[in-house]
């Protein structure tokens, strides 16, 4: 009864006053970051109401009818610009895999973060990890979730696998370096659908903090962390598992449930305010971390959904970026699983006018400021045409 009263007191603190305006964002989480990393942060801190980035999962490595085919880009073929932020997706690498488990090589990730950092565009990692013990993918919840993650934290059975993982993932990061990304581990802990899901939050938390640290011990200089959850409720369902401010750097929502029609507006909108209330009151950045109507069937969804949903209030329209999930390719992969439109579906209409609003930033209009970045890394930046 009594964390109930303290969850609602809190939650009202964060979402029943006034609006909490930052004047001083925080630094990056990792106080080792390199340069560029917290010129990066600094940039988007500084951006934030003004600007949201567009974000597209695995943009340019396939679309829904191509894959692998260099300087192809859905988002590309459909407005005209690449988008300025790109999610990739580290699963498999815990193995030593050369691609991951949607067929992406690694070393054309690395490539394309590096090279996409140059025109204009961020990037973004999330880690569906393999179920450490079963064999199974991150969606095995066969186990007891505490169980897994105590097996993976020190003095368990798969401690030292996890590591390897961990170094695996630690090669990359370093080969893209001095490039920043946003990483964004085990993401909708607040869901039952990934082993790392569910689980006590002090558990989760250990979890969490030992990751962070092991990238630090490591000597990694260029992340800023994502603690994303699925479409939050409110500030205590947020804070259930935050693992605290000085190992955070944006808090995400995932959300696909409150998106799949303009009838559900309020409950999408309430969502979003609930992530910017819960990151303002922290310092900390806001995003829309994973979105999008699978299969598009709604031809006018980014203006009437999207669009109004970010664009409610001052709060929504602190959302540093949002991230459209995969184009799986139809033919490969998964037919009807895509998230963006692709040239010739009958949403492309109305994607241009969302992506030609000017608070919606794609990757040429997001160069220059990133570019303003320059000094921090000497040598880095080449000239673009
Ligand atoms: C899920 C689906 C899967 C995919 C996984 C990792 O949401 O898109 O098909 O393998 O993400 O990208």
């Amino acid at each position: 009864m009594k964390s109930q009263i303290s969850a609602i007191i809190l939650g009202c603190l964060l979402s029943c006053g006034e609006d909490i305006s930052v004047t001083q964002y925080d630094k990056p989480a990792n106080d080792q970051s390199n340069a560029l990393t917290s010129c990066v942060l600094d940039l988007l801190q500084n951006q934030t109401g003004e600007l949201t980035l567009l974000g597209h999962q695995d943009d340019l490595a396939y679309g829904v009818n191509w894959f692998g085919e260099s300087g192809r880009s859905d988002i590309l073929e459909s407005v005209g610009q690449r988008p300025s932020m790109i999610g990739w997706d580290l699963g498999n690498i815990e193995h030593g895999d050369t691609t991951n488990l949607d067929a992406v090589p690694f070393s054309f990730m690395a490539a394309q973060i590096k090279e996409g950092f140059q025109r204009g565009a961020l990037s973004t990692a999330s880690w569906h990890a393999s179920h450490p013990t079963s064999g199974g993918g991150s969606w095995d919840v066969s186990m007891d979730p505490n169980l897994v993650l105590r097996s993976i934290l020190p003095g368990g059975v798969q401690h030292e696998t996890y590591k390897k993982g961990l170094d695996n993932i630690i090669t990359l990061f370093k080969s893209i370096a001095p490039t920043p990304l946003f990483f964004r581990p085990f993401h909708e802990m607040n869901g039952n659908w990934f082993w790392w899901a569910n689980a006590d939050p002090e558990t989760f938390k250990t979890l969490w903090w030992f990751t962070f640290d092991y990238f630090q011990k490591a000597g990694v200089q260029n992340l800023l962390w994502v603690y994303s959850l699925d479409s939050p409720k409110n500030a205590s369902e947020i804070l259930r598992w935050y693992p605290g401010n000085d190992f955070v750097d944006v808090i995400g929502s995932d959300d696909y449930k409150n998106i799949e029609s303009p009838t559900q507006h309020k409950a999408f909108v309430s969502s979003l305010e609930s992530t910017v209330l819960f990151a303002q009151s922290r310092k900390k950045l806001a995003a829309l971390s994973e979105t999008g109507l699978e299969g598009l069937d709604n031809s006018t969804w980014f203006t009437d959904v999207l669009l109004k949903g970010l664009h409610a209030n001052d709060r929504t329209r602190a959302i540093s970026w949002v991230l459209l999930w995969r184009n799986a390719n139809a033919e490969l992969d998964r037919p009807g699983h895509f998230y963006a439109p692709y040239d010739g579906h009958p949403s492309v209409n109305n994607f241009r006018r969302f992506a030609e609003e000017p608070a919606i930033v794609l990757e040429n209009d997001f160069q220059n400021r990133l570019a303003s970045c320059t000094e921090t890394a000497p040598g880095f930046f080449t000239k673009t045409q």
